[in-house]
């Protein structure tokens, strides 16, 4: 299992993003500290120039694993759910933006907080099906990249639809789309699941992308999640994907992402030296 650590441009204390302020210094910063993989989380890639991207990811010896897109609702206000049809629009336009700029490195886009929320009572059946044929929409167009999309299970006080991995896997079975998986993360399955684990091998043939986060949402080993525990379930799951570390910048964004993968690594070797 591959780790990854989440950069993004702007400069924020509040957001579960380890590297924040500069995509390029924080893809710089994370190979530093030993991360292999990095996750960008952007609100439009078209502010970026990919060039320098590319150049900066050769240099510092990283792929990109995974692409956030959760900016693009935070800042900009698109989401799959709204009544308003030219907001719908440019939310599916903005992933299949991603998309597109991303098609030669091929990182799995997540489909996170931009579905929106659905509301409550008549109204929702609508929203529901809106998220449904925006997301069918971008794994058609995903799949002519042969790229994947994985959809995030968030927790209620932030999303008010898909909270828990069944409900996800329930839509997942009813697009049916062959590019569209689960992505978990250890900070809502905290909140949402009965068990993690247990969890995790119920749907293991559902998983794409994994979060790690502690209950707290700070760096794995700074809460109280069995990290050890996890590990030991994705593995069972037969999991060898991707894990990003998507955790608050305690005590600052260089701390959490070095001690983040110093734990998981010495979890991973135990693991490995156990046979
Ligand atoms: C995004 O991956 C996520 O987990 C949300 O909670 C947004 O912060
Ligand atoms: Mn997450």
């Amino acid at each position: 299992m591959v780790l990854s650590a989440t950069v993004c441009e702007k400069k924020t204390d509040r957001a579960p993003i380890l590297l924040t302020g500069g995509l390029l210094k924080g893809i710089q910063k994370a190979a530093r500290i030993g991360y292999p993989a990095v996750e960008l989380h952007m609100s439009d890639p078209s502010a970026f120039d990919a060039d320098r991207l590319r150049e900066t990811l050769r240099l510092a010896g990283v792929s990109v694993s995974t692409i956030g897109t959760g900016m693009a609702y935070g800042d900009d206000g698109l989401c799959f759910s709204s009544s308003d049809e030219g907001i719908r629009f440019r939310a599916v336009e903005r992933i299949k933006s991603f998309i597109d700029a991303f098609s030669d490195l091929k990182p799995t886009i997540i489909i996170g907080l931009i579905r929106g929320k659905v509301g409550e009572g008549r109204a929702r059946e609508a929203a529901v099906a809106r998220v449904r044929e925006a997301l069918e929409e971008c794994c058609r167009h995903a799949a002519a990249s042969s790229m994947t999309l994985t959809l995030e299970c968030i927790n209620r006080y932030e999303q008010d639809y898909l909270n828990r991995v069944e409900e996800v896997a329930g839509l997942i079975d009813r697009i049916g789309a062959k590019n569209l998986s689960a992505h978990v993360d250890t900070f809502h399955m905290n909140i949402e699941e009965t068990g993690i684990e247990s969890t995790l091998l119920r749907f293991r043939d559902y998983l794409g992308h994994v979060h790690f986060a502690d209950n707290n949402r700070r760096y794995p080993g700074a809460g109280r999640i069995d990290f050890k525990s996890v590990l030991h379930a994705l593995e069972q799951a037969g999991y060898n994907g991707c894990i990003g570390l998507e955790c608050l910048p305690w005590p600052d964004g260089e701390t959490a992402a070095r001690r983040g993968l110093t734990y998981l690594r010495c979890l991973q070797e135990a693991s490995a030296s156990k046979g």
